[in-house]
């Protein structure tokens, strides 16, 4: 088919258009004062963005297989996975995705170091930040419970040294209430050795080395119901000859997006464990992996919505529609416009996260007690907010942006699996009702909002979101403790808007 004389100035956007390197993210590296030796380093990562599309694109092309049995019939559950997936794995560490988040002196530095890279890899890296976010998780537990071996290996540079870890907290009958588990740990006459049995329902990082796994204690012979009945186990995958310790891979899932992700479901049968930290307080000591991951899930979405807003962009300022470019089309400047403000203000939120992440690894109390707060707003918020946003992005781009070649479907189906794992939306907005403090609230606002007071072009949005603070307090207050659960989400999201928009304000004057 000859091409249309019209288009022959129409140039498709190219992946890395408007990177992550400039512009909001540039503002965040200065805010943050990241050195200038992270700023060349994360230029560097630029250039290979491509290469990881190319991996990227290669993982899609062939999803994980699974081969249950070898030739003679013996079950032999064998992953295999595409090389763009392996190649992708050996850059995790290469690059120190989980590495600078650890090794770095200034844990502050290390991890906005580390996220940025994230965040400029994220949309370009197949499903491999899944077991990323759970490897991340694993490493901060390792480092806590002085497992030292495991936690070498977590965050070597070394690919051929290098270890994932899984996360195996879900079964059939519960997955956001833990506490329906069967499967059952059982202390063994070796010492510390526990054999763990049942099956978990979801295994994503199915080519992790280790797996931290919840299970019930049979301790002096009883069972104790419930999630208090749990304790935090840890077991290696696979034997020292590569064959699995005692796991057998039931079936691959059949998932919506994320297609290139191995996620399978588990047999567990007498796999070795350690038990670490108290029994009966598993869900407590697993906590920090999932305090960790849901940053990851929130920066995840805010990245796709990154490269979605520049593909969105870059057409509109190239397809002509009634006599002039969309972008000159007002209807359409203010649709994006729309998208570019929720998406800078969950970008704000994501870096403030990551900021008081590495400030509290680095001792600092209160801002260990706001990051705990925030992440299951952060969480909630900008994983459901970037979902819509692009959805509006692939409607700017037409017909266009339905079609694969756009990778915006597969970065919608992938984005989307982030309001689910690691805890939906309402156990979110439950899990923000354990850590409620309406007064720590305001006044962490309050604090953002004082770094404006000097700029007078600042003086009537600073009053505006006082005036809002000052409503919502009014209203949570009216507000019967009885009927709380049935407002949490509302809650949530009034929260995180009201503290993105003190942030905004507190970067307008940065
Ligand atoms: C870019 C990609 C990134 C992500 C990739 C991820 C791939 C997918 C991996 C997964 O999805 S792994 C499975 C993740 N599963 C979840 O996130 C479960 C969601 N459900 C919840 O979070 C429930 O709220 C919960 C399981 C925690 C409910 O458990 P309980 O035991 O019924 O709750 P309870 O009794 O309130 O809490 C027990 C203790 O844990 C309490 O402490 P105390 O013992 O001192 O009283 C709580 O305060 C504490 N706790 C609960 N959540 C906490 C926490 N502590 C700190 N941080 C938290 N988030
Ligand atoms: P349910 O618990 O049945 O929840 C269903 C809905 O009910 C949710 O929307 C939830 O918000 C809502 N709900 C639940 N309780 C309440 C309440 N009290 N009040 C109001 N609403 C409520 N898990 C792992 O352990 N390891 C993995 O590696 C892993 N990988 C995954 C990969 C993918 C692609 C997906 C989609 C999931 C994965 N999961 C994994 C499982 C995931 O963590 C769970 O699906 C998730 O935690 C929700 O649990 P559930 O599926 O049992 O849903």
């Amino acid at each position: 088919m000859s091409s249309s004389p019209m288009l022959d100035n129409y140039r498709f956007p190219v992946v890395h258009e408007g990177s992550p390197s400039r512009g909001l993210l540039a503002g965040l590296l200065h805010r943050y004062k990241a050195p200038p030796s992270v700023v060349q380093d994360i230029a560097r990562l630029e250039a290979k963005l491509p290469q990881y599309q190319e991996w990227a694109d290669d993982a899609e092309r062939h999803p994980p297989q699974l081969v249950q049995y070898d030739h003679w019939c013996r079950r032999v559950d064998r992953l295999v996975l595409a090389h763009g997936w392996q190649e992708l794995k050996k850059e995790v560490a290469r690059e120190g995705l989980i590495h600078l988040g650890y090794h770095t002196p200034s844990k502050t530095t290390g991890r906005l170091h580390q996220f940025t890279k994230l965040y400029m890899a994220s949309p370009y890296f197949a499903m491999v930040t899944c077991p990323v976010a759970m490897t991340d998780g694993a490493a901060s537990l390792c480092r806590a419970h002085g497992l030292d071996e495991e936690f070498d290996k977590l965050t070597s540079t070394d690919p051929e040294d290098f270890w994932l870890s899984g996360q195996w907290m879900t079964e059939r009958p519960g997955g956001s209430d833990v506490g329906n588990t069967e499967t059952v740990a059982e202390p063994t006459d070796r010492d510390g050795e526990w054999r763990v049995n049942g099956f978990k329902w979801f295994s994503s990082a199915t080519d992790a080395d280790i797996s931290f796994l919840l299970a019930r204690s049979r301790i002096d012979g009883k069972l104790t119901p419930g999630s208090r009945g749990l304790s935090l186990y840890l077991a290696r995958v696979r034997k020292e000859d590569g064959s699995l310790n005692g796991i057998a891979m039931h079936r691959l899932k059949d998932k919506f997006g994320t297609k290139s992700l191995p996620t399978a479901e588990l047999l567990l049968s007498d796999v070795p464990a350690r038990l670490i930290g108290e029994p009966h307080k598993g869900v407590k000591n697993i906590s920090p992996i999932l305090n960790i991951t849901r940053l990851h899930a929130a920066m995840g979405v805010s990245s796709y919505v990154h490269l979605c807003l520049n593909l969105a962009k870059s057409y509109a300022s190239q397809r002509v529609a009634f006599g002039k470019l969309l972008k000159d089309h007002v209807l359409h400047a203010d649709t994006l416009a729309r998208v570019e403000t929720t998406h800078r203000g969950c970008t704000l939120l994501v870096f403030h996260l990551v900021n008081l992440l590495g400030k509290g690894e680095d001792g600092d109390a209160q801002a260990q007690k706001l990051y705990r707060f925030l992440t299951p707003l952060a969480k909630m918020y900008v994983c459901k907010t970037g979902i819509q946003d692009i959805l509006e992005c692939m409607e700017a781009m037409g017909g266009q942006g339905y079609m694969e070649e756009t990778r915006m479907g597969k970065l919608l189906r992938d984005g989307l699996a982030n309001c689910i794992w690691e805890g939906a939306t309402n156990v979110m907005a439950l899990d923000l009702l354990r850590v409620m403090d309406p007064v720590f609230f305001r006044d962490a606002i309050t604090t953002i909002l004082d770094s404006a007071r000097g700029d007078s072009a600042l003086t009537e949005s600073v009053a505006t979101v006082e005036r809002v603070l000052a409503q919502f307090a009014t209203t949570l207050q009216a507000i019967q403790p009885t009927s709380m659960e049935g407002h949490a989400r509302t809650i949530g999201f009034t929260m995180s808007e009201l503290y993105i928009a003190a942030l905004a304000i507190e970067h307008a004057v940065l």
